[in-house]
């Protein structure tokens, strides 16, 4: 029996709307759902794969515990979970709370209610060692935030918009920014005069339609945002009712950003002043602008400094919402609120827990991701000594010796996986779960995402369910993420309260009776905007115009202001200013190149891939400017060895022309654990063997460098 479902694709975070064909129950085709507002039908390769991935060979089917052999055999899960329980109480006993910990990473796109119950979990437990991917991604942006304060208006509407600044993002390929079928968002956009600016040393297919291109050297985007923060200043581009309004420290900003020259900035950063100036002044002609902070400009270090500096250019603009614009990202599924034309004053950065290593601290963006290996690593009271895992711990982790040392270190490592991945195969136990179309959808994760990143979510209220399309596997025994950590709760005898998008309003779970996974949605949406039955009324998704709110009238009380001179910034910056460039980059004859990172369109991070693999992503090349390649005496298809300080790995080599020369690009997400047989042809190579955590680490998060590393290239 053939029929036609709706449902959304969530290989990444565009969560695009798709119509899925059954054949008695299996999924055999998906196509974008040309029904659904907003997206016009438009998915990628990923989204068409998804009746692949769901039939594919080496699907985990049940459990798995790994024995003393070192062998994994098959475990039921209520045994599975027995045993986690029984080792978990006894690590808590003999150790304390803190010796257990979770890290928390992309596995919520598919499981949405994965985090928010481990979070319980673990607060349940009493231990605060949860870390979180994003402080390995842009974290400085969380910081910026509270040092500089937030508008509380929010963003100025896309679609008015005459100037958008992308620092090291291309949301063509990523769904960062622009996430809704991004290439004819940004074509119309361009078209109805959006002047698009973009800074990135390779010419990327979000590149390609900018005005202008800073194609720059990596790890000087804070070079260049002082330098034109200067030339707004020095060109008339201070909207300066805004400024007297709204803004305290506008002078000593003017004065650490005056040594940035248009000179200065284009020599160090290895571009045209004249270029420069042009990019200035069309922020400047702009009435309407948004500035867009990728991973880019975070992965080089000093992400929280150029986070900062993106802010105060936004400010000294006047680039946010007035009084009686909609507001942009209006909650649906989170409760409504009002907002004003008003700052929100900053706040502290730094708080919460310390870690026992570096140094390194708590900040508004969460526990350092960078100290998490060696919190398990370094004895001693608090020592960490069990781990839930929701990312791919194995790959994605900087310095993968390191992470891998740490993992095998732990008493216990618990992952779910819907395959037997690099970080199941460190596990000591595997919990398998469902796959993305046997599951319920909500809109939640991106919505939840925007509230710390504006890259995400909607710029008009809408909203999906949809229920589960398909049953697992006959045969399987997988579970939904979450009940693992509400049936440990269960069996701890812990009560577990929720809030998704409420956290000052927990809602307590009925710990004697397992709910559904559609009232843990429920849990987590009370108060929502728009009641969730209302939402599933509409299977295509909808934009839900009760939901639309207005920015409202400044208090006439408030005196709040965001701030522009922060005095730890500034001196980050006068520090940036007096010393050596490329010590700092670290280049020299024996590492003459810089290691980036991009993203490629057919695959996400290290997420489940079709097989055989989907064009373009059979390993993961290492892209280097022809001239480059030609150089080390390579060519495209070789192998090639890339040396860090740290580490080397051997990969194909493909020639880019879009590269800045001097700049090799590289996508993470792939190859095996260290003492497994590497094959950069087939599995690709893990660049984090070329990362270190104590390398160029951000003082606010502790995030090492992921990408701006000094590397030699030589043919293999
Ligand atoms: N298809 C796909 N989509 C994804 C992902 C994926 O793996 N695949 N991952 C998801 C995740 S986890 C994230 S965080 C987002 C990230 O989204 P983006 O930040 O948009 O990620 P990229 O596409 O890698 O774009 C980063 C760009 O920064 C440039 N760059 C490198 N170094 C520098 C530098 O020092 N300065 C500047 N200015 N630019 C630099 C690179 O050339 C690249 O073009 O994407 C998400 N979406
Ligand atoms: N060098 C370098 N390092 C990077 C980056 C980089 O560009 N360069 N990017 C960084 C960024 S921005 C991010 S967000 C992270 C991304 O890293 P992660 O957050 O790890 O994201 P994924 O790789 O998508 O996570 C998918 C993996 O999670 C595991 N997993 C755990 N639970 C589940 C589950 O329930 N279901 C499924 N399907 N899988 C589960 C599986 O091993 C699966 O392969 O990497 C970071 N690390
Ligand atoms: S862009 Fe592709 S992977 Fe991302 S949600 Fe859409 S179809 Fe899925
Ligand atoms: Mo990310």
């Amino acid at each position: 029996m053939l029929e036609t479902r709706t449902s959304t694709c969530r290989m990444c975070m565009a969560f695009c709307p798709i119509e899925v064909t059954l054949e008695d129950g299996r999924p055999i085709k998906v196509e974008g759902n040309r029904r659904a507002p907003l997206y016009g039908g438009f998915i990628c390769p990923k989204g068409r794969s998804l009746p692949q991935l769901h039939a594919q060979p080496g699907r985990l089917m049940h459990s798995l515990k790994r024995h003393a052999d070192g062998e994994y055999r098959p475990i039921p899960i209520d045994d599975a979970i027995d045993e986690i329980a029984e080792r978990l109480r006894v690590i808590i006993d003999r150790y304390g709370p803190r010796a257990v910990s979770a890290f928390i990473g992309s596995a919520g796109n598919e499981q949405h209610a994965s985090a928010p119950l481990i979070a319980a979990l673990m607060r349940a437990i009493g231990s605060p060692m949860m870390f979180s991917i994003a402080t390995l991604d842009q974290p400085g942006l969380m910081i910026a935030d509270a040092l500089h304060g937030t508008w509380q208006g929010g963003r100025m509407r896309p679609e008015t918009l005459d100037a958008f600044l992308l620092i090291g993002g291309n949301p063509i390929v990523s769904k960062q920014y622009f996430g809704v079928n991004p290439g004819q968002q940004l074509k119309e956009l361009t078209r109805r005069g959006m002047k698009l600016i973009v800074i990135d040393p390779r010419s990327t297919e979000t590149a390609k339609r900018a005005a202008i291109h800073l194609k720059a050297i990596p790890g000087e985007d804070p070079t260049i945002i002082a330098g034109l923060i200067h030339l707004l200043i020095t060109r008339g581009g201070v909207d300066t009712a805004f400024v007297a309004e709204h803004v305290s420290g506008f002078e000593a900003l003017a004065e650490a950003v005056a040594l940035f020259t248009p000179d200065y900035v284009a020599a160090r950063a290895g571009i045209d002043a004249a270029d420069l100036i042009a990019a200035a002044d069309i922020l400047i002609d702009a009435k309407t602008g948004d500035t867009g902070p990728g991973t880019g400009m975070s992965f080089a270090s000093r992400g929280s400094l150029t986070s900062y500096l993106v802010l105060c250019l936004h400010t000294v603009r006047g680039f946010w919402a007035r009084e009686g614009q909609e507001y942009v990202n209006p909650p649906v599924l989170g409760p409504r609120i009002a907002v004003r034309a008003q700052a929100i004053p900053p706040r502290p950065a730094m708080g919460g827990e310390a870690m026992r290593v570096r140094g390194l601290h708590q900040s508004v963006a969460g526990l350092p991701g960078g100290a998490f290996a060696e919190e398990i690593l370094t004895p001693g009271e608090g020592q960490v000594r069990a781990c839930f895992m929701l990312i791919s711990g194995a790959l994605n982790l900087p310095q993968q010796q390191l992470s891998q040392d740490a993992l095998g270190k732990l008493d216990l490592l618990v992952t779910h996986d819907v395959e037997m991945s690099p970080t199941a195969r460190l596990a000591d136990y595997v919990i398998a779960t469902k796959l993305q179309l046997e599951l319920p959808i909500l809109t939640l994760q991106p919505e939840l995402a925007r509230k710390v990143h504006h890259g995400y979510g909607w710029a008009v209220p809408y909203a999906a369910y949809q229920p589960a399309l398909i049953d697992p596997p006959e045969g399987a025994e997988v579970i939904d993420v979450w009940r693992l950590y509400y049936r440990l709760a269960q069996r701890l005898g812990l009560p577990l309260s929720i809030g998704g998008l409420r956290t000052a309003n927990m809602v307590p779970l009925d710990m004697a009776h397992e709910p559904s996974t559609d009232e843990v949605f429920a849990a987590l949406c009370a108060n929502s905007s728009v009641p969730l039955e209302e939402i599933a009324r509409h299977p295509d998704g909808h934009v839900f115009d009760e939901a639309r709110i207005f920015v409202g009238q400044k208090d006439p009380y408030c005196m709040a202001r965001l701030r522009l001179d922060d005095p730890d910034m500034l001196a980050e910056l006068r520090q940036l200013r007096a010393e050596d460039p490329v010590h700092r980059r670290g280049t020299d004859a024996d590492h003459p190149f810089i290691l980036v990172a991009r993203r490629v369109q057919n695959s996400t991070n290290a997420f489940v891939r079709v097989s055989p693999p989907l064009p373009g992503v059979e390993t993961n090349p290492a892209y280097l400017h022809p001239d480059d390649l030609a150089q080390v005496g390579a060519t495209s298809g070789a192998l090639i060895e890339l040396r860090s300080r740290w580490g080397r790995i051997e990969v194909v080599a493909e020639a880019d022309a879009t590269l800045r020369p001097g700049v090799v690009a590289i996508t993470h997400g792939f190859g095996r654990n260290l003492g497994e047989p590497d094959d950069p042809r087939r599995a690709g190579a893990n660049v984090n063997r070329l990362t270190h955590v104590e390398d160029g680490v951000d003082r606010w998060t502790g995030m090492p460098r992921l990408g701006g590393i000094a590397i030699a290239v030589r043919a293999v």
